[in-house]
């Protein structure tokens, strides 16, 4: 039978003791900040010390700025001084998600993944929510604690970003904690961190994108050679989205001795998942969604065909995929 929250908190604390240095294991995302940061909450003067530690390096501006407004303290997993710790908790992933994770024994694991079999002294998983984050703060609910304005703005901002604003899977749930997070979080803050999308030296990259894109039809076709990150392709392309009757953009570059092309659409017709199989999956990794998908493909599985150097022949032969599988019915 299930727990009830009350029942949960109760036992979450009974893990730690008062002497415990306390490590909270992330991948850092929205979600998993916002839950960490509510963890470090639930244990403030119950434990002796309580470090956040993420196994991936923050780039996304976005994060980057919840991280700054929110003033999250986080330690990059290279410069972890494992021996410290007497309790490690996970939250928003599984021991199973990473290698990085693997080498760690979490006594205490929430997260809203399917289940990988981890069991720890203390496990809750909840496959159908949301977000992590609305879990987190059921347990500051029960546990009667009222969040602070960053804490309470990090785990709205954590159930926003992972349900896409409702659009995936989302429970009643969730909706009830972001109701109740409402109340305490600061909108401005918010929309601060949401709107911290473009790093002003990815503005080139949009100018560079104004001029180079190409029409087709109703697809709109961007290849800016090297770029510093793939983010950079998928603003751009999320960007072209908004353009009256393209209802296609493909953005696609070079990066780390590979080409990644990224594919959105509006979803109603085509599958723009399908459509990156279809023309990439040869070469390489291929996939997505009905509305966005992703081709990564390595230099050396095209070498044959097209030099991934020559831009203005990357360029078209992208292009040229694409339009083979799209172009005819009008889509
Ligand atoms: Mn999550």
């Amino acid at each position: 039978m299930a727990l009830s929250n009350t029942e949960r908190v109760k036992k979450f604390f009974g893990v730690f003791s008062g002497e415990d240095q306390v490590l909270i294991l992330i991948n850092a995302d929205p979600d998993a900040m916002s839950c960490a940061m509510a963890v470090k909450r639930l244990l403030w003067r119950k434990v002796a010390g309580v470090s956040i530690c993420s196994i991936n390096k923050v780039k996304r501006p976005d994060n980057l700025s919840m991280i700054r407004l929110l003033g999250i303290k986080m330690i990059h997993i290279d410069d972890l001084d494992r021996t410290r710790f007497s309790k490690v908790v996970m939250v928003d992933s599984q021991p199973d998600h990473s290698e990085l994770f693997k080498a760690f024994k979490p006594d205490i694991l929430i997260d809203h993944h399917p289940d990988t079999g981890y069991k720890a002294k203390f496990t809750d998983i909840r496959p159908n929510y949301g977000a992590t984050a609305t879990i987190l703060t059921e347990y500051l609910k029960a546990s009667g604690i009222k969040p602070s304005v960053k804490l309470a703005t990090g785990l709205y901002y954590g159930i926003k970003t992972d349900t896409s604003n409702f659009q995936r899977q989302t429970l009643p749930e969730d909706i009830r904690a972001f109701q109740y997070l409402f109340k305490f979080a600061n909108i401005h803050l918010e929309r601060r961190i949401d709107q911290a999308e473009v790093p002003l030296d990815f503005l080139q990259f949009y100018e560079k994108a104004f001029h180079a894109k190409v029409i087709k039809g109703n697809r709109l076709y961007v290849h800016l050679g090297d770029v510093p990150t793939p983010d950079v392709l998928v603003q751009i392309a999320d960007f072209f989205m908004r353009v009256d009757k393209i209802n296609w953009t493909i953005v696609s570059g070079n990066c780390e001795e590979k080409v990644i092309i990224i594919l959105r659409n509006d979803g109603i017709r085509k599958n723009a998942g399908k459509v990156a199989e279809a023309s990439f999956g040869q070469y390489g990794s291929a996939g997505g969604h009905r509305g966005m998908a992703r081709a990564e493909i390595e230099y050396v599985s095209i070498e044959k065909h097209i030099s991934p150097r020559n831009q203005r022949k990357l360029g078209l032969w992208i292009r040229n995929h694409i339009e083979l599988r799209t172009a005819r019915k009008g889509n």
